[in-house]
């Protein structure tokens, strides 16, 4: 739960930072105009009821928000709708079946162009093979993929027979892999023998052997993509080869009409708790926020953009802005699988300038990485193909937007700036490219139909610039609708610190031009190149390790990540522990020994940047761990206040400890 003020995590502007307007070309040719605030404003659930019916639907809906039970609120509940069919069907049947729908970039030179016709073909193939693996309507399919196009493929298909997918990022571990497996009760596994990562092969299926040989899951068939053509260890009767079952399936599929509630997906995400939060959604009312605000904040225009989001299926934004936005668009769209160094520097602008890309959405970690680079990096690329930029996962410093709109945007491009989350489903305080005046290192206003207040500690709304917290004080259609299997804990994560209100875990100001200015979390949640982390999870990684007794785990703040992670180790003494490293280089052994142990649990991602062995953690009086202390430790500033604390002398202790290299 919120422990501490909200505090900045980045330097950022002021009210009176330059603004960029959009030119007059870009204004008059805009997909959405000024117009849209003002007809959501008058009639808010009549502008959603007008989005949701762009989408195609098998029974029409009549009740827009039904809110009897509330915060479990549910949106076009009495009509019925398929994802895949109007994310690809319905543009084959309106004649853009030739148009590309993918424009697939493999990290070892390889490319696959696939066009709508081809891709309902594939996903139709892909639903009738899972049906005869015996996967059925409200079945839990977990997908454990790289950046290929069956990511997509079985995504859509899930969504087809109307099985909640549920996508495990392919950098997380074999442990991480098996709790969400367990938790959602998945019955089968998609991955790949492996993918290409920083220029090698990297395998991946090993890693759903391992979760599986855990024991205890429902699963009954794992389905494996080969791409790299690496060995794989194979046991009969369980594991299939989708070359085997996918190709040879008909392309004829009925999709499955389901009510506009039933879930489409599970996204697991880090909570303030060691235990991570399976995030569901719906199909309709997701489905409707994320086609309109794709439309909306990026100006797409279908016929003419490429466009290319360079999230990992993985996360929430892969999910709603490589998958479901762009396909229900009818947009052409790069899919990239590898990492923006590899084979060199540029590649990322080599992409760029091969497709045409006109619009480019990505992270601020990223953007500083290619600022840390060097502009003539970029410069060395024809990049004057883009007309729109975005940026998402943490607040984007004012340097780095300005960075990003010159050496990328050529000093032309809008950038937006867009704040959302894993739970919000769809983007909900970002400018309109056409529209807004952009301010750099502010997301600016909430999307039409959406209502943002900064909130004081009593719940009183902030207009003065003052901090405060982020909620969400209407319910909007891409809203999660619970955390799988625990009702209690949505509501008190997200309903209880303001009663009827969302609380979203982040401090914001709001300007006196009403522009909000995210200050990054109020919770012990940490954003580490847009990923989120959760304190509590990598605290219990550490303490699982027999050699640790008590930790804690803090963000501090980093140029290029954000936030990095640093963790304070109390090392268990006693006989038990028999094979800990002595000697005079013991501690940094020991050090290399958690930090891969970390990566083991959870993920490469979650390692901590540094690891700090001490005697004591700092703790109030009524033994909660000071975090604010370690932070300011962690971040080489001063301790403040330590009169709470129980042992003052600790800290002088710790701060000793963190002068030498960890
Ligand atoms: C989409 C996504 C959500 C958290 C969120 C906030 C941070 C995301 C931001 C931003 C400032 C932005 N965040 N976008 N902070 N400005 N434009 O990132 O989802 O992984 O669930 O993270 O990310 O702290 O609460 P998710």
């Amino acid at each position: 739960m919120p422990a501490d003020e909200p505090q900045p995590t980045t330097d950022h502007g002021t009210t009176d930072s330059p603004t960029y307007p959009p030119s007059p070309e870009f204004a008059a040719a805009a997909a959405v105009g000024a117009d849209v605030y003002d007809r959501a404003a008058a009639d808010r659930l009549g502008f959603w009821a007008e989005q949701a019916r762009t989408l195609e639907w098998e029974t029409p809906f009549s009740t827009v928000l039904d809110d009897s039970e509330a915060p479990r609120y549910g949106w076009f509940t009495d009509g019925r709708l398929n994802a895949s069919h109007n994310a690809v069907d319905r543009h084959v049947a309106a004649g853009h079946g030739d148009r590309v729908a993918l424009l697939w970039e493999g990290e070892d030179g390889g490319s696959r162009r696939i066009t709508y016709a081809e891709l309902a073909d594939d996903v139709a193939r892909a639903a009738n093979a899972l049906t005869s693996l015996g996967v059925g309507t409200g079945d839990r399919v977990a997908i454990y993929l790289p950046m290929i196009p069956e990511a997509v493929v079985a995504m859509l298909a899930c969504a087809r027979i109307g099985a909640p997918h549920s996508v495990v990022f392919g950098g997380f571990s074999a442990d991480a892999l098996h709790s969400r497996i367990l938790d959602a009760e998945a019955t089968l596994v998609i991955t790949a023998d492996g993918g290409y990562r920083r220029g090698a092969a990297s395998p991946l299926k090993p890693a759903v052997d391992d979760a599986l040989a855990k024991g205890g899951t429902a699963v009954a068939h794992v389905l494996v993509v080969r791409r790299t053509g690496g060995e794989v260890a194979w046991t009969p009767e369980r594991d299939v080869w989708w070359h085997d079952v996918v190709p040879q399936a008909s392309a004829e599929h009925e999709p499955v009409w389901v009510e506009a509630e039933h879930p489409l997906f599970i996204l697991y995400t880090s909570g303030t708790t060691g235990k991570p939060k399976g995030i569901f959604h719906s199909t309709g009312g997701y489905l409707t926020q994320t086609s309109f605000t794709h439309r909306a904040v990026f100006d797409l225009h279908p016929e003419t953009d490429v466009y290319w989001c360079t999230a990992d299926i993985g996360w929430i934004t892969g999910h709603s802005y490589v998958v479901y936005g762009p396909l229900l668009n009818g947009a052409t769209q790069v899919i990239y699988e590898g990492t923006p160094d590899t084979p060199h520097r540029g590649r990322w602008w080599e992409i760029v300038q091969k497709y045409g890309v006109t619009i480019l959405y990505t992270a601020p970690t990223a953007i500083r990485t290619c600022m840390k680079w060097g502009e003539d990096v970029p410069g060395g690329f024809d990049l004057s193909s883009l007309r729109v930029l975005g940026s998402v996962g943490e607040p984007i410093n004012p340097e780095a937007w300005t960075w990003y709109r010159r050496a990328i945007g050529g000093d032309r491009t809008p950038i937006v700036d867009t704040w959302w989350q894993t739970e919000t489903g769809a983007i909900m305080i970002s400018p309109l490219p056409g529209v807004t005046a952009a301010k750099p290192g502010s997301a600016q206003v909430p999307l039409p139909g959406v209502v943002a207040e900064v909130l004081d500690d009593a719940g009183a709304p902030i207009h003065d610039d003052r901090a405060g917290y982020l909620a969400l004080t209407e319910p909007w259609p891409a809203m999660l609708r619970g955390i799988w299997g625990d009702p209690q804990r949505f509501a008190d994560t997200y309903w209880s610190r303001f009663p009827g209100v969302y609380f979203a875990g982040d401090g914001a100001r709001r300007d006196a031009d009403g522009d909000i200015w995210l200050l990054g979390r109020v919770d012990d949640v940490m954003n580490v190149s847009g990923h989120r982390l959760s304190t509590a999870e990598i605290e219990s990684a550490l303490v699982s390790h027999p050699w640790v007794a008590e930790a804690a785990v803090v963000g501090a703040s980093d140029e290029t990540t954000g936030q990095a992670v640093v963790a304070f180790v109390i090392l268990r003494d006693g006989e038990e522990v028999t094979d800990r490293p002595s000697g005079d280089d013991a501690d940094e052994q020991v050090v290399a020994a958690l930090r891969s142990h970390v990566g083991a649990a959870i993920g490469p991602i979650a390692k901590p940047r540094s690891i700090l062995v001490v005697a004591e953690l700092p703790k109030t009086r009524s033994g909660k761990i000071m975090r604010r202390l370690l932070r300011d430790v962690a971040e080489h500033r001063d301790v403040g206040d330590v009169t709470t604390l129980a042992d003052s002398g600790v800290m002088g202790l710790i701060q000793q400890g963190m002068a030498k290299p960890a």
